[in-house]
């Protein structure tokens, strides 16, 4: 298989502190590239307007392209919030629909958002070190930073997995991660939206 890899990266040096893998390709996703993400809109103008820092930033490395083949993005997400909502991903089904993935959590405190395509269930689940998350396919995942530092945490995914944004962006997720009394809380997004009218 050796003339199917495209650079040498049989072994990833992660870098926590930068959350970049050494000769992978680095993004950034700033504030103003979040726009319908967070659901409380108001918020996110407020926010906007005061600044558009870089939220996460995703280091990709893909050692080889084929079936069974094996792809790993680092993220590192700031910590931060959006009026009650917490610094997140975009989040994304994958393109090809049945890829799973696994996360591993590296540094800091997060959580999981996860979406059914099929049930629309959604799920809330820990990313911490010394943990891994198995992403099962067919479902919307979005990575949360609920704590104090930065989050940082590996996915490893199928080489053929591919991202669709699109499904995503045109419904958001449907339940929202916000701190409710300093605590992260999955709350139906229409719920949260309701509260925020109250208050306003
Ligand atoms: C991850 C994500 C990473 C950034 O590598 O791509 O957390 O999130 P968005 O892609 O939603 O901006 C992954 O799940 N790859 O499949
Ligand atoms: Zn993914």
């Amino acid at each position: 298989m050796k003339g199917s890899r495209e650079f040498s990266s049989l072994f990833w040096r992660l870098d926590l502190e930068k959350g970049e893998i050494e000769g992978g390709i680095t993004v950034q996703r700033r504030l103003s590239d979040l726009r319908g993400c967070f659901a409380d809109a108001s918020a996110y103008a407020v926010a906007l307007a005061q600044g558009d820092p870089v939220i996460y930033t995703v280091s990709t490395v893909e050692p080889a392209r084929g079936p069974g083949q094996l792809h790993g993005a680092l993220g590192i997400i700031m910590p931060g919030r959006v009026g009650a909502e917490y610094y997140l991903t975009r989040g994304h089904l994958h393109a090809w629909r049945p890829a799973a993935e696994v996360y591993l959590g590296l540094r800091g405190q997060g959580v999981m958002l996860l979406e059914d395509e099929v049930t629309g269930e959604s799920e809330m689940v820990p990313l911490l070190p010394h943990s891994a998350i198995y992403v099962p396919g067919c479902t919307a995942h979005r990575t949360i930073n609920t704590g104090d530092e930065p989050l940082v945490y590996l996915g490893i995914y199928p080489a053929e997995a591919g991202h669709d944004y699109e499904a995503i962006a045109k419904r958001n997720f449907r339940q929202v991660v916000v701190a409710v009394n300093g605590k992260p809380t999955l709350l139906d997004r229409a719920a949260f939206l309701a509260t925020l009218g109250d208050n306003r």
